[in-house]
């Protein structure tokens, strides 16, 4: 039988360790609206997390649609064409017009130093992306933002259980925006969140996220249906006690690929975040010019032996029809996007990934 190793595979605790919850949602027979696994996934989130508030979501893109809503972003905002698609879906829905700033070569994230030239009288908001969980330079990002008034809103999809010096990297601008969608390191099959900084920002976003109901027969605003369920809460609650040693886990072949991958010409592994705590959600790599094959044929020759790898972020979101069309979407206004979108392929690393597997992916790189 043939074998096939993908980009990432969801971890699941053993079954059995989900009936109880199930036993329980049958007994009480309360499915959502906000019921006691919900309210009980927001308050072991804040603590494992080590944050003040969370919104639990249906999943990150509705949930990056409600932050917007619930601190009246409108005109434009500035963004990052390197992420996926979803980052500037949401400014779509909110009917607001995204302006795609370049990345640093470094890091893949918003570029800071050329923020300021994109910002008009029409922008209100930066939305800047922690990508492969690689915290963005939040102090340069936080002073742009002050010196024009602007809001930030972190699309913080991949920084689960991410820290620098100070604690929490979703602490960082006004809200920050999480998915637990199947493929991130912290699951909830479908599901996101949202964390803000006080408890009255925290109820505007429940009411959004519930039509934007305020009590039985007032709504105060055309809100959305983003609310968790109580079996996805369920499954958030039993993932968190395993998530310690699947952290651990990811950061072993973390470790392997890059003492395997170093000093393959043309191979550049993006540098280990160099914050406190890193979740390991992703393994980028750069295949350069000098490496001996394409990119692309070396994404078909891995597919060949079962292996593969994802193209995460090609082409920039600035290249799909709905964007192209923008005078910041110009090719010539985003070369290093461009450049990493090319070149970029993210191996496979999650928890249960042998690291025999590791080697032989390796070695096939080292071989081409
Ligand atoms: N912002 C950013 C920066 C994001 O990266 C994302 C999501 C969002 C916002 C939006 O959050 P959500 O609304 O999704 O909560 C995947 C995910 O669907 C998407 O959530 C994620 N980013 C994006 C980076 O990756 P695809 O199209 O690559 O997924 P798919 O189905 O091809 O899965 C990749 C591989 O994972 C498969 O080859 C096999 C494995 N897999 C996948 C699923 C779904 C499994 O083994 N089991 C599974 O259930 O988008």
């Amino acid at each position: 039988m043939k074998r096939n190793i993908f980009v990432t595979r969801p971890t699941l605790p053993p079954l059995e360790e989900f009936i109880p919850y199930l036993e329980q949602i049958w007994e009480n027979k309360i499915l959502t609206n906000g019921g006691p696994f919900h309210r009980q996934l927001e308050d072991e989130l804040c603590r494992y997390l080590g944050v003040d508030n969370i919104c639990l979501f249906t999943n990150g893109t509705i949930a990056l649609v409600t932050a917007l809503q619930a601190l009246r972003v409108a005109g434009e905002v500035i963004t990052t064409p390197y992420s996926f698609v979803a980052t500037s879906h949401s400014l779509l829905w909110n009917g607001i017009k995204p302006v795609f700033v370049d990345v640093c070569a470094s890091t893949l994230n918003l570029d800071p130093a050329k923020i300021e030239a994109a910002i008009t009288p029409q922008t209100t908001a930066i939305m800047p992306v922690h990508c492969y969980g690689h915290p963005c330079d939040v102090e340069a990002i936080q002073k742009i933002a002050d010196n024009y008034n602007l809001r930030v809103i972190y699309d913080a999809a991949h920084a689960f259980g991410v820290e620098d010096e100070e604690g929490s990297v979703l602490r960082h601008g006004d809200l920050s925006v999480l998915s637990f969608h199947a493929t991130k390191v912290f699951n909830t099959f479908e599901g996101g969140a949202i964390i803000c900084p006080d408890a009255k920002t925290k109820l505007r976003i429940d009411q959004l996220k519930n039509f934007g109901h305020v009590g039985e027969v007032n709504v105060v605003a055309p809100g959305i249906n983003g609310k968790m369920s109580e079996f996805n809460a369920a499954l958030g609650l039993l993932q968190l006690k395993h998530l310690d040693e699947a952290f651990a886990r990811r950061k072993k072949i973390d470790l392997a690929y890059r003492e395997r991958l170093h000093g393959v010409r043309g191979i550049h592994c993006l540098p280990g975040s160099g914050e406190k705590i890193a979740n390991y959600a992703y393994f980028p790599i750069l295949v350069k010019p000098d490496y001996p094959i394409a990119r692309d044929e070396l994404n078909e020759r891995l597919k060949d032996k079962g292996i593969y790898p994802r193209r995460y972020f090609y082409p920039p979101i600035s290249e799909f029809p709905m964007y192209r069309g923008l005078p910041s979407s110009y090719r010539e206004n985003l070369p290093i996007a461009f450049e990493a979108s090319g070149q970029v392929l993210c191996l496979p690393l999650y928890p249960d990934l042998e690291i025999e597997v590791v080697d032989e992916i390796c070695r096939l790189i080292a071989e081409q």
